[in-house]
């Protein structure tokens, strides 16, 4: 139905894998529209009780597509209209919704898996904030959900750092609630959102109470800041940079 996802359902849990593993399953504007359009049915689908969101290929998601996403277009629209109908779904709807990060997640890739109400990662994969490495600020939820799960001291160390954080150190972190070796990581991840599909009514009272916070305004705010990011010298060079494959060489413009 989806050109840029794959979906399996069995047993009341619906799988949504993102299929674009030539670019890491990168976020098109196509796969967002997608994303965001199968989230929207699943959402009120009465035999859908549970929802696994995952990745195809070696990768769960490398964040926005950085080759043909516009930068000198009005980013606050493309944020407010693509990415954050996203995460609200993900983070409101009434049943839960799981993160199988089979593969390195970065950028609003790891930002989707965090809007998920629980985290499983395989052993091999890797996780990185990504955003300020190429020159942008956090949007698609990172900034709300990362110190909340992390503690504030960590958010900024991952946030300016950037660097990979293995499985391992994840879970530590909270990052994620399981890791699993990655012979066993599709199957038991399916699995687990078997058992969460079989849950009672109340699961979807308890995702309510721990949403009563401001989501939506800080989601609005991420938008306007990831605009005047989007404007400046360091987020051209940033980009420029990584479609270069070198290193980026910030001047604070
Ligand atoms: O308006 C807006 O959209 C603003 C919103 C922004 C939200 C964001 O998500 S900002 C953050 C964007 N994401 C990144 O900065 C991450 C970019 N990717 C990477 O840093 C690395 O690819 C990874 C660390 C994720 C993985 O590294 P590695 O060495 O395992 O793989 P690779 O060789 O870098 O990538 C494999 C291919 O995927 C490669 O293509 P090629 O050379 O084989 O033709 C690479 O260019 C492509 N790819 C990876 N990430 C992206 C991508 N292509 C487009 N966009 C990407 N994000």
């Amino acid at each position: 139905m989806f050109s840029t996802l794959n979906l399996r359902l069995e047993n009341n849990t619906l799988e949504i894998q993102l299929n674009r593993p030539e670019v890491l399953n990168a976020l098109s504007l196509e796969l967002l529209q997608d994303l965001k359009q199968a989230l929207i049915e699943v959402a009120t689908q009465k035999d859908v009780h549970a929802v696994l969101l995952t990745g195809q290929g070696r990768a769960f998601c490398a964040g926005a597509d950085l080759a043909s996403t516009p930068l000198h277009q009005d980013v606050a629209t493309i944020v407010e209209t693509y990415y954050n109908p996203v995460i609200q779904l993900l983070a409101t709807m009434p049943k839960p919704t799981l993160a199988a990060i089979n593969g390195v997640a970065a950028g609003a890739g790891l930002s989707l898996a965090l809007a998920c109400d629980m985290r499983l990662m395989s052993e091999q994969a890797v996780v990185t904030v990504g955003f300020t490495k190429i020159g942008l600020s956090l949007d698609a939820g990172m900034s709300y959900f990362l110190p909340r799960l992390v503690g504030r001291g960590r958010a900024f160390e991952l946030a300016y750092s950037n660097r990979s954080v293995t499985a391992s150190e994840a879970l530590k972190l909270g990052l994620v609630e399981s890791v699993l070796p990655p012979e066993e990581f599709a199957e038991a991840a399916f699995s687990l959102a078997k058992d969460l599909a079989q849950g009672p009514a109340s699961f979807a009272l308890v995702k309510e109470l721990f949403n009563n916070d401001d989501l939506e305004k800080q989601l609005k705010l991420e938008a306007a800041l990831q605009a005047k990011a989007a404007k400046t010298n360091d987020a051209k060079e940033g980009i420029m940079a990584f479609v270069q494959k070198r290193k980026a060489n910030f001047r604070k413009e």
